[in-house]
């Protein structure tokens, strides 16, 4: 597929508002709801009427339940499997198990990458709460009676936690059934140029290292994974409504596992309550629902409860990391060095950084002007949960962003530099774009040094470091920490060199039609799960035609009838699906040019296009004018003889690079030396993803996106003990935030085009959850730097920031620790 198609592009026509910031968005002006105007959402009318449709709303006669019986153990040998006590059930209607699925080919499947993971555990389990079998019965309650009855006889083997024990010489190998795999080794992996890399540290007048995890997340979406899979043996149609992401591409890995030729199987995702990258891979449930189906030949339904879905569905993160930069001592960063083991959990899931997802990770080198940067990697199996690509992330970006930002601080600190200070003088010039990283990045656009600038006037900087200072001389009990994140985000994947599939080249679709009285249906590849395409795509549409957005209606979700696309994920609807759109609507308004004229009785080339009113008109006669919906009866009924009947068009768009958002956030924190607490005393995020469609989803996105960062660095971890057993595997010990740990968050913008996207678009799904992790670290490492305090693991519970100022308060100055250290050799005395 080539870049040079008909992929127009004129992102700068409606660039209107550059100077962002809180106050009210200047809007198009036109008022149809086109680029820029703050349209309330289409979608909630049905949401918040409780008329949305779900996977679990869907009911069809004679539907049967799945409920799948799961390994207690995370690493076990099956002995055998017994379900006649379950079959004794009256309303059981089948036990599935590996052998069944064996019979019609289906006992494996691929994994999101790289590997193909048992759908019913195949002789031996390899984390725990894996699908061992699977009862089927007349409702939900009967299934899962029955799953309690199913009798599997395991032979336990020591479990393999953690990357660095799954490495050891001794330790168990988990995939002993693949053939070479006599460790527990996948692949290393290395990026840049070591060589350059070593020459730069070399002769840097100074070097910093730090090690730094980020844990194990779960993306947690409210509603959690399922399916309802209809076998219709009349047609020889499978029909699937999933919880999908990606629904194209999930019926072509369907088909190809399931041997049914394509266009027999049909994906629908209806409404999805949040995917978070969740949503993305396939699961076995999906496949043991559509194989009973099969078999039974009848509807079959699987909806996992909340613990099945943060214990065995795609967990994100798990990246071990060493960070280093080299600089001089005025604080120029000359180079980077990013060591990593990352924990891929049972199944190879993650993929190999080289590739598409997890090659995003090559962004390590941030907003950065590093002359030279060096990456390495190892990945292992663990008895663990299969995962570690998507989790709001844009494929590892979050996990490179967060190297960077931190290691930024930690230079800062040992130079003792101002941290906004180090980044301006390290800055990408905004002269500089294109800029090449030296990973080999194609950056699109970017002013980072706006972005910051006005971050720190909204955070009001000078006055916080003066309070910082001030708490500090008079040994306050609170302290105040200033954390900044200057990230650089890319999405939209992608053309060929980072986002190729074995050999696909990722694109996106989109299908425009006009019907005679004037409205428009717009289909779409992607597929929202809370973001709001409804309305922003047809914002689009609204501003290319001169619509009312009000006249158009998107439809995503059902392969039968939407062009194919490859899905929402890595924040590429609006820079792929999105550019598809504004071309087939340019496409469209060609057409319509032709009988524009011919209605208007001139020569097509003297008709215009005016952006502002939405019309053709005769040049030099404004008032001969007409609009997309009055001629579309012409364009069916009175064609000019030249053009066919109809106005519709589609694109495929392939875009020629990814468009790399970023952004400047501010945390400010305040902590409490006595308790090791955290409060947010203000929370500054300046996002810059171009030109913007709807401000007011935008900003509903960074509010969602920053829940999830303080989520992130304060209270989430997916953890286990030393048998493997999840201990963070339910929402009673795996914490989200709620309301009340949310601070208000001033949200302000500077825009900077993307120069190769058609409406000068970048995404910005990703970039708050991204981006905000590093401020926050740095903002309580901040608080605690005069102490010497250098890094604190996330989360960053109270006990974590405690002991990290504790322990470098006894370090630096033993007869002050009275307050922080309890004293156990005494009985408090009783005055
Ligand atoms: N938008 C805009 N102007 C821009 C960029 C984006 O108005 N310049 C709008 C878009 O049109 C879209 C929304 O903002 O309505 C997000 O767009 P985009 O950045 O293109 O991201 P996607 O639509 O591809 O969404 C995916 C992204 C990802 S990868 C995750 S993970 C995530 C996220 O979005 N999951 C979400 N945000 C989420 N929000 C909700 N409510 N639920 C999820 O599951
Ligand atoms: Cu990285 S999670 Mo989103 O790409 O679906």
């Amino acid at each position: 597929m080539s870049s040079e198609s008909d992929n127009t592009t004129e992102p700068t026509e409606y660039q209107h508002d550059d100077d962002g910031g809180p106050q009210p968005e200047k809007h198009c002006g036109h008022g149809r709801g086109g680029m820029g105007e703050e349209v309330t959402r289409k979608e909630d009318k049905r949401f918040i009427t409780g008329r949305g449709n779900y996977v679990d709303d869907i009911k069809k006669p004679r539907m049967l339940h799945c409920e799948i019986v799961r390994s207690p153990h995370a690493h076990a040998r099956i002995e055998d499997i017994d379900g006649s006590r379950a079959m004794a059930l009256d309303d059981v209607v089948a036990v599935l198990t590996a052998d069944d699925l064996l019979e019609h080919g289906l006992a494996t499947m691929p994994t999101l990458m790289d590997d193909t993971q048992d759908v019913l555990v195949n002789d031996k389990v390899k984390f725990q709460s894996q699908e061992v079998a699977a009862v089927i019965a007349t409702d939900r309650y009967a299934a899962k009676d029955g799953a309690e009855k199913v009798e599997v006889e395991y032979d336990v083997l020591d479990p393999v936690i953690g990357a660095e024990e799954a490495l050891e010489d001794d330790a168990p190998v988990i995939r002993e059934e693949l053939d070479d795999q006599d460790d527990n080794h996948i692949f290393d992996w290395e990026t840049g140029d070591a060589e350059a890399t070593d020459a730069v540290f070399d002769a840097a007048d100074v070097t910093v290292e730090e090690q730094m995890e980020y844990q194990r997340l779960h993306p947690a979406p409210i509603e959690t994974c399922g399916c309802v899979a209809d076998w219709d043996p009349g047609d020889d149609k499978m029909t699937v409504h999933m919880t999908s992401q990606a629904p194209h591409a999930h019926r072509t890995l369907f088909s190809q596992v399931s041997g049914i030729p394509e266009h027999k199987v049909r994906i629908v995702s209806p409404d999805v309550g949040g995917g978070f990258g969740n949503k993305v891979p396939i699961y076995p449930g999906y496949v043991v629902a559509a194989a009973a189906s099969y078999v039974l030949e009848r509807p079959v339904k699987w909806v996992e409860e909340r613990s099945e879905n943060i214990q065995t569905t795609g967990f994100a993160r798990d990246y071990d990391m060493t960070g280093e930069l080299a600089a001089t001592e005025n604080g120029e960063i000359k180079g980077v060095k990013v060591d990593v083991l990352a924990d891929h959990g049972a199944y190879n899931a993650a993929a190999q950084p080289s590739k598409f997802p997890a090659g995003f990770f090559n962004i390590f080198t941030g907003s950065y002007d590093i002359e030279a940067a060096h990456g390495s990697l190892t990945a292992a199996y663990t008895n663990t949960a299969p995962g570690g690509v998507a989790y709001r992330c844009s494929f590892r970006v979050t996990e490179a962003v967060y190297l960077i930002e931190r290691m930024v601080k930690v230079l800062a600190d040992e130079l003792d530099l101002d941290p906004a200070e180090i980044r301006r003088r390290n800055f990408i010039p905004s002269d500089a774009f294109p800029y090449e990283s030296a990973t080999g990045w194609n950056y699109d656009s970017g002013d980072y040094e706006k972005a910051l600038d006005k971050a720190l006037e909204m955070a009001d900087y000078d006055h916080y470091r003066e309070e910082q200072q001030r708490r500090i001389e008079e040994d306050a009990d609170k302290l105040i920490g200033i954390g900044i994140s200057s990230f650089t985000e890319v999405v939209g994947a992608g053309p060929g060199k980072q986002c190729d599939i074995a050999g696909i080249e990722m694109f996106d679709s989109a299908d425009l039609r006009v019907n005679p009285t004037g409205n428009a249906v717009l289909r779409v590849g992607v597929q929202t799960q809370g973001q709001g395409h409804e309305t922003t795509f047809a914002q689009i549409i609204a501003e290319e035609l001169g619509m009312d957005v009000d006249n158009i209606v998107v439809e995503h979700g059902d392969t039968d009838t939407e062009p194919y696309g490859l899905g929402t994920y890595g924040s590429r609807s609006t820079p792929v699906a999105g550019a598809a759109a504004a071309v087939a609507a340019r496409k469209v308004r060609d057409k319509a040019k032709s009988i524009a004229a011919n209605e208007l009785e001139a020569a097509e080339e003297d008709i215009e296009w005016d952006r502002e009113s939405g019309e053709f008109h005769v040049a030099g006669a404004p008032e001969r004018s007409i609009t997309i919906t009055e001629i579309a009866a012409g364009a069916y009924m009175n064609h000019p003889g030249s053009e066919e009947p109809g106005l519709e068009a589609t694109n495929y768009y392939d875009p020629p690079e990814m468009t790399y958002p970023f952004g400047s956030y501010i945390v400010i924190v305040e902590v409490d030396r006595e308790t090791g607490e955290v409060d947010f005393e203000k929370f500054v995020a300046v996002d810059d993803c171009g030109n913007r469609i709807n401000p007011m989803i935008i900003e509903g996105q960074i509010h969602g996106g920053l829940a999830q960062g303080i989520g992130t660095a304060m209270m989430e971890h997916v953890t286990y003990d030393d048998n493997g057993n999840v201990t963070g595997g339910d929402f009673m010990n795996y914490l989200l935030p709620t309301a009340k740990e949310i601070p208000n968050f001033d949200t302000g913008h500077t825009v900077t085009p993307s120069p190769h996207h058609p409406i000068g678009a970048k995404g910005v799904g990703e970039s708050p959850t991204v981006g905000s992790p590093p401020a926050i670290v740095n903002a309580v490492v901040d608080a605690m730097s005069h102490s010497g305090v250098s890094h604190v693991e996330m989360p960053m519970t109270p006990d974590a920031v405690w002991e990290a100022l504790d322990e470098a308060e006894l370090t630096l100055e033993p007869s002050a620790n009275v307050d922080f250290a309890f004293d156990t050799s005494e009985e408090p005395a009783d005055d």
